[in-house]
Parts: structure tokens; C-alpha cells; sequence
């Protein structure tokens, strides 16, 4: 369905050029890869590198990756990486170690999404022009503000889970955000930097929680932009129901973790401080 946030959007030369790493987990992504990898790279902004975090994948992805990113960067350039895990560590690991690893290589923002094409890399200009042009700390690609839409083909049960399970983590933990499993945002520097990566402690659906309850927690500017969301295109999905029923009683864990936290407090953690990431890479 064409929306108009999707549109080619004209950013001015010196946005194109601004560094911005795109970090993609992958588990068992096979047949997704060398699309989403052309996709991601073929949006005209020079500035823009990829990284792929595969859990050793059994399907054989991670040496996909790399003949990928040999590929893509064949001039000398450095346009693609790829990390490897030894082992399916989940989404939350994957994406605390990429984001680790993007700021240490010097991203300005770091945009996260899935490799499935659920997430249009289309909108990554738009969401790029947001950020810079409101001085956002964090945007959201959100399926439930107006204008945002799921795919047609998801049944009302699937509806219902994914809107019942906003409704609790929002209710639980006091919060606006709309899309707070949402998995398509762009994040500052600065915004990831104050969250101290290294205090999160949550996998799948529930990372995504966390990490929207810190941003309001903190005060963070929070933009949310409508996109169409779509079901994945070839795979299987990894979010099984042991992680679904997981991240329900793990919104209580985090709302007592964090209990504490606000802006220019550290983790909640004994470990986590500010200025984590910076000490990690
Ligand atoms: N590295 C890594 N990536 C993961 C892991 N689990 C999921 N992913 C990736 O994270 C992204 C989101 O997972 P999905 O399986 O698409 O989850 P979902 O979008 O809720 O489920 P679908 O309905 O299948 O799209 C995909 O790119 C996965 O390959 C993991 O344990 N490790
Ligand atoms: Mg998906």
C-alpha cells in the first residue's frame, strides 16, 4: 500500500553524506539477504554503511554476508560488515553488540531493522530527514499512529496479539510511545550513549520495550512516523511463543530494574554507566 511517508524524499547533499550505520540481526535469513543488503545499500546516501549480526546461522547466511560485503566493498570502500556470534544469542544481544560496534566505527546514527523486508528500507531517507531536521533523539517507524498500517494479510488474532500486547506494556509501565515492539527506529549517538547499551539485559520482543521505556524514562525527544508494516516476505519467524509469552512477565522485570532511572542517572546496574558503549568497543 503506498503511503506517503514512503515517497523518494529529497534530502540536501550534506544529509546524504551524514554517517549512519545500519545494523540488521540475522538468524536462518538466507533468502532475504542479498535483497535487503542491495535495498539498504542502494539508497543514495553515501554516508551509509551496513552491518549484519548473524548468530552462526545454520542456513549458512553468515557466508552469505560475507561474499556480500566482499562484494560491496570490491573498491576499497567500507560500505558493508558483518558480525559473527557463535551461537542464536537473540535479537536483544545482537543488537547491543552491532550498536556497540557501529558507534565504535563512527556512526552519528544508527538505524535498526529486520531482515525480513517487514521494515521498507524506502523509509530510511524519510526517517533520516526527521531526525535531522527536528533534532530528535530517537524515530520510530510505527505501525500505530495515524497513517501507520499492518499488513493485509495478518489475521484478527495476530491483530489482536500485537495491539493487546501494547496496550499491557504501555498500561504496565506508564508510557506513551504507541509502538513499543516496534523493531524499525533510528537512533542519535548521543540518545544510545546515555542508555548505556551495556544495561540492557532483554531478548526479543521485550528489547524493544526496554529500550522505548528508557527513552521516555530519560526524557529523550521521541518521534513516531506511520509506515506499512508488512509481513515477512520468505522465512520463518524466530519470535516463537516461549519469547512472546517471555517478554509479558519480563515488563514487570524491567519496570523494577530501571526503577530508578532518569536522566543523568547510570544504569540500573552496579556495571552500567554512562559512556558504556565507548568503554566496550
Ligand atoms: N542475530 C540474531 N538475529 C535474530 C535472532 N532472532 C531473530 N533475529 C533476527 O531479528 C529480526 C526479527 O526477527 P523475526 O523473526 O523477523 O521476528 P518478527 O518480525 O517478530 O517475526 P516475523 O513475523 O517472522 O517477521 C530478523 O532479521 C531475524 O533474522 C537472534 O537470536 N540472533
Ligand atoms: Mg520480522
Amino acid at each position: 500500500m503506498p503511503q506517503p511517508f514512503n515517497q523518494p524524499t529529497q534530502l540536501p547533499d550534506a544529509w546524504r553524506q551524514t554517517p549512519l550505520t545500519v545494523v540488521i540481526p540475522t538468524f536462518n535469513e538466507a533468502e532475504n539477504l542479498a535483497a535487503i543488503s542491495e535495498a539498504v545499500l542502494g539508497l543514495h546516501l553515501p554516508g551509509l554503511r551496513l552491518l549484519i549480526v548473524d548468530d552462526n546461522s545454520p542456513d549458512g547466511t553468515g557466508q552469505i554476508a560475507d561474499e556480500l560485503a566482499a562484494h560491496f566493498n570490491r573498491n576499497g570502500g567500507a560500505r558493508m560488515s558483518v558480525l559473527h556470534r557463535v551461537g542464536k544469542g537473540g535479537l536483544g544481544t545482537a543488537y547491543v553488540a552491532g550498536m556497540t560496534q557501529a558507534l565504535a566505527e563512527g556512526a552519528e546514527f544508527v538505524v535498526q531493522m529486520d531482515a525480513d523486508f517487514s521494515h521498507s528500507p524506502d523509509y530510511i531517507p524519510a526517517m533520516l530527514g526527521v531526525i535531522l531536521s527536528t533534532g530528535a533523539d530517537v524515530v520510530i517507524g510505527s505501525r500505530y499512529v495515524p497513517g501507520g498500517s499492518l499488513d493485509e494479510g495478518w489475521s484478527w488474532w495476530r491483530r489482536f496479539l500485537s495491539s493487546w500486547a501494547n496496550l499491557y506494556s504501555r498500561t504496565l509501565l506508564g508510557i506513551r510511545v504507541r509502538d513499543m515492539t516496534a523493531g524499525f527506529k533510528i537512533w542519535r549517538k548521543s540518545a544510545l550513549l546515555e542508555i548505556g547499551l551495556g544495561s540492557i539485559r532483554s531478548n526479543g520482543y521485550i528489547f524493544q520495550v526496554e529500550m522505548a521505556f528508557l527513552c521516555e524514562r530519560l526524557g529523550f525527544r521521541i518521534i513516531e512516523v506511520p509506515i506499512h508494516f508488512e509481513d515477512r516476505r520468505i522465512g520463518q519467524s524466530k519470535m516463537d511463543i516461549p519469547v512472546k509469552l517471555e517478554s509479558a512477565w519480563r515488563v514487570w522485570e524491567l519496570a523494577w530494574r530501571h526503577r530508578g532511572r532518569r536522566r543523568g542517572t547510570e544504569g540500573a546496574f552496579p556495571d552500567a554507566k554512562e559512556g558504556d558503549v565507548l568503554r566496550n568497543a
